[in-house]
């Protein structure tokens, strides 16, 4: 396995290339151009200009995540093939620039959703936190007014320039059939696969999170079932999968472990984090450690081992630790932490632990 780290740019990550190169065995970065729209073209300067200043710090940018899906793609409207067009051009000049995977995500309208994002645990710390009556009970108008009055709850496709759109989406979608969007995906997949085959690039799609129907807004890879389908839309290793433990774990029902082995050959990056779920359906993130969470991480790292896995992970989400004041889910301790955890099971097996 290669070991990378999130980072979201200098001037937007309280994380530094610096802090990032101190963390044990970690070989790159995960980074995007965050001031990109969805449907938007990276030009190829720009992309070597952020090569050049993350290599300098002795860091690979082999791993994008996102090069975010315009949402006509996602709906199948006929300006959708302009889209296509430039996320082609996209996924050129990464692989021009030497990036071997890229992530993104096809859900409608938002990211992850929670209802807190600093909630307190027993110890102190704070984690992200999902309550499931909250979502089911609050229409997307309220929580959208939430957002807008307390700035500190925004959260990935909740940015205030695309809140006033939100609405007039969500009324897009519909009469949007789970079955329509997954065409809607082969049909974007069919015309990008072959030029990743042309190029040596990985698309790698991330799991829906939390993984079921949010808003009445379909959702398409969020189960065993959906993950075989997403395989077989396009039979190619490069239309893959970023296979995250704490979005998929939010579920009872999907055994992250069965899915490693399943899934062996297309999955391209792994994103690990612990969950703890409750019986209303209510999870928080918790640390790494398997004792914490649902997820039982040490079974998930063995199974990476058992496939011989050596494509690229990097711990997901982790708490707010000693009073960091950082991106939501994305400082420096809690992650640090996880890495370690990961390593001392993969060494462990690697010497011939059991
Ligand atoms: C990430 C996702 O922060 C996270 O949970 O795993 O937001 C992920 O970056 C996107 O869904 C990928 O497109
Ligand atoms: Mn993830």
């Amino acid at each position: 396995m290669q070991m990378v780290f999130r980072w979201y740019g200098e001037n937007n990550d309280s994380v530094s290339l610096n802090h990032i190169n101190q963390i044990p065995g970690v070989s790159g970065v995960v980074w995007a151009f965050h001031h990109k729209q969805p449907g938007e073209k990276w030009g190829l300067s720009e992309i070597l200009k952020e090569k050049e200043h993350i290599e300098s710090k002795g860091l690979n940018i082999d791993v994008v995540e996102s090069v975010n899906i315009h949402e006509d793609i996602k709906l199948g409207l006929p300006t959708r093939d302009q889209y296509i067009d430039n996320y082609k051009e996209t996924i050129r000049n990464l692989a021009e620039a030497g990036v071997k995977v890229i992530c993104y995500n096809f859900m409608p309208v938002f990211d992850w959703i929670r209802t807190d994002l600093r909630k307190e645990m027993e110890d102190g710390s704070t984690a992200l936190f999902y309550e499931n009556d909250k979502i089911n009970n609050i229409t997307p108008e309220e929580l959208i007014r939430k957002v807008t009055e307390n700035p500190e709850f925004t959260m990935p496709g909740w940015e205030p320039e695309r809140l006033e759109h939100i609405q007039s989406l969500i009324n897009q979608y519909k009469g949007v059939t789970a079955e329509d969007l997954r065409e809607n995906l082969r049909y974007f997949l069919e015309r990008v696969i072959p030029v990743c085959k042309e190029c040596d690039v990985r698309m790698a799609i991330h799991p829906d999170d939390p993984p079921w129907s949010v808003f009445n807004l379909p959702r398409i890879v969020s189960t065993q079932d959906d993950l075989q389908k997403l395989v077989s839309l396009v039979d190619s290793e490069c239309n893959g999968l970023t296979l995250c433990s704490g979005a998929l774990g939010a579920h009872p029902d999907n055994d992250i472990p069965k899915m490693i082995y399943d899934f062996k050959d297309r999955i391209h990056f792994a994103h690990v984090r612990n969950v703890r779920r409750y019986d209303n359906g209510d999870f928080i993130e918790t640390s790494h450690r398997a004792e914490d969470g649902s997820v039982d991480i040490v079974k998930v790292i063995q199974a990476y081992h058992d496939i011989g896995y050596k494509g690229y992970i990097r711990p997901d989400h982790g708490r707010h630790l000693w009073g960091e004041e950082c991106r939501p889910g994305y400082g420096l301790y809690d992650r640090a932490l996880g890495i370690m955890y990961m390593h001392g099971i993969w060494d462990t097996m690697e010497k011939g632990g059991s």
